[in-house]
């Protein structure tokens, strides 16, 4: 990048945008305070480390086989460095329950404990990450029915209630450690391909299910709860045990975190319009961000309509210790890192571009009935140079501005992605294998 250029750029952006009543410097700062959770999970295909091969199931789907995907901790984490190198701000990781460290065996999902995850904590302390966690509800043969904690089965019920328990209690711990609480998210595959007899059954369940689950109480400056609903899903097309409805009732009745995850609803559902809609009923909301082609396909995200208008909300909230904004997607076909890296710049330019509207003009042709202008307004902001903006926010972080990081990429795909041997990963899941003790499933 010309450096030269590159200041030039921003100093007459700077000044077309104060023309807008637009104060650059002050976007900046407060973009700088906004961090974006990045999901581990697009680092191995959300295989996880119970066991090498794992495939996430729970209706899933990562295409793609593009080479050298993470086959260890250590080598998740190296990915990781190298893509929050490539991200400007603050960071936080998402982690799911899978990628512990639970050396040679794996306990089950009913038995993991704070212990599995200090490794990642002690990183994370190392780097200055912040830490939020997801039960993993799929991916195991509890699971194979297609019910989790809504299932008929009470010995199904059990296992997955204690799995959820075990999980509050690692994100109160990893709260704790690095004094920022842990968003604990909980999504379920559960549901039916053809339609229930009885829809109500199962969302009983789910019910006291949840109720059982948060007894334990912990205090919000450690971890917080969300839960994340889902529209349909392969394998579960005619009924979803954890529908938007239902979630949505149960956050405002029991006062917890509602996650909008934006694969989940009908494709001209706006999922920007719930934000004002749901915040002052529930303590907080959590966002996947996701880029859905034609279904729920977790394509990565880029900068279109959809992030732009869930940013411009978010802005608008100023409830930012209330709005936790993760990414949500796995895409195998592209270098994996690159994947990270782009979704995430884009989900930043997005909150570049809300904050950098200008929005004391937007406001008063609001209040003033003045419906052209308003349109007007945002049409043009639409021209206004926030690249330059961008670029400056890159350097001032110390991050690659502009296309650069493409370069950064390669370079590690050649130096350390290459040298990845795909056959080390072939051994099966022990928990699919007929090593699972399979006297579980069958207690009623
Ligand atoms: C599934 C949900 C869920 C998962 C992750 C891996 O449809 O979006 O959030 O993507 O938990
Ligand atoms: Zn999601």
């Amino acid at each position: 990048m010309n450096f030269d250029l590159a200041e030039k750029a921003y100093a007459v952006a700077r000044e077309q945008y104060a023309l807008q009543g637009v104060d650059t410097e002050d976007a900046l700062r407060k973009l700088k305070t906004i961090p974006l959770s990045l999901h581990c999970w697009q680092g191995d295909d959300v295989g996880g480390f119970e066991s090498p091969g794992s495939a996430p199931g729970g209706g899933l789907a990562v295409t793609g086989n593009c080479p050298g995907k993470a086959r260890s901790v250590e080598e998740l984490r190296d990915d990781l460095e190298t893509a929050f190198s490539l991200i400007p701000g603050p960071h936080r990781l998402n982690l799911h329950a899978i990628y512990g460290e639970f050396g040679p065996t794996p306990p089950d999902r009913d038995a993991l404990e704070p212990n599995h995850f200090r490794g990642w904590v002690e990183w994370a302390k190392e780097k200055g990450l912040k830490l939020d966690f997801n039960s993993t509800c799929f991916g195991h043969p509890m699971a194979n029915s297609g019910f989790t904690l809504s299932s008929p089965a009470k010995a199904v019920r059990r296992f997955w209630i204690d799995h959820v328990r075990c999980c509050r209690k690692v994100s109160a711990f990893i709260g704790r450690e690095l004094k920022s609480p842990c968003l604990h998210n909980l999504w379920i595959p559960d549901g039916t391909k053809e339609a229930p007899f009885d829809r109500s059954l199962y969302r009983r369940h789910l019910r006291e299910s949840l109720d059982e689950i948060f007894e334990t109480e912990y205090s919000p400056t450690q971890t917080k709860d969300s839960l994340e609903s889902k529209l349909f899903g392969i394998g579960s097309e005619s009924y979803v045990v954890g529908s938007h409805e239902f979630y949505l009732g149960y956050a405002v009745a029991r006062q917890k975190h509602v996650c909008l995850d934006l694969g989940h609803f009908h494709p001209t559902e706006s999922v920007a319009d719930k934000v004002s809609a749901i915040l002052p009923f529930v303590p907080g909301l959590a966002f996947h961000l996701s880029r859905g082609l034609r279904w729920d396909s977790d394509h990565v995200v880029i900068l279109n309509d959809e992030i732009q208008a869930v940013a411009e909300e978010i802005v608008r909230a100023e409830a930012w210790d209330r709005c936790h904004i993760a990414l949500d997607y796995f895409d195998a076909s592209l270098n994996r890192i690159g994947a990270w890296v782009v979704g995430a710049r884009a989900a930043l330019k997005g909150l570049l571009r809300a904050l950098l509207l200008p929005a004391a003009k937007l406001a008063k042709a609001e209040l003033e009935g003045d419906g052209l202008a308003r349109l007007a307004l945002r049409e043009e902001a639409k021209a206004l140079p926030y690249g330059a903006v961008w670029d400056r926010y890159c350097l001032t972080m110390g991050v690659p501005p502009g296309d650069e990081f493409i370069s950064e990429i390669a370079r590690y795909e050649a130096e350390v992605l290459r040298g990845r041997n795909e056959d080390a990963k072939t051994a099966t899941n022990v928990f699919t294998s007929k090593a699972y003790d399979s006297g579980r499933l069958k207690e009623k």
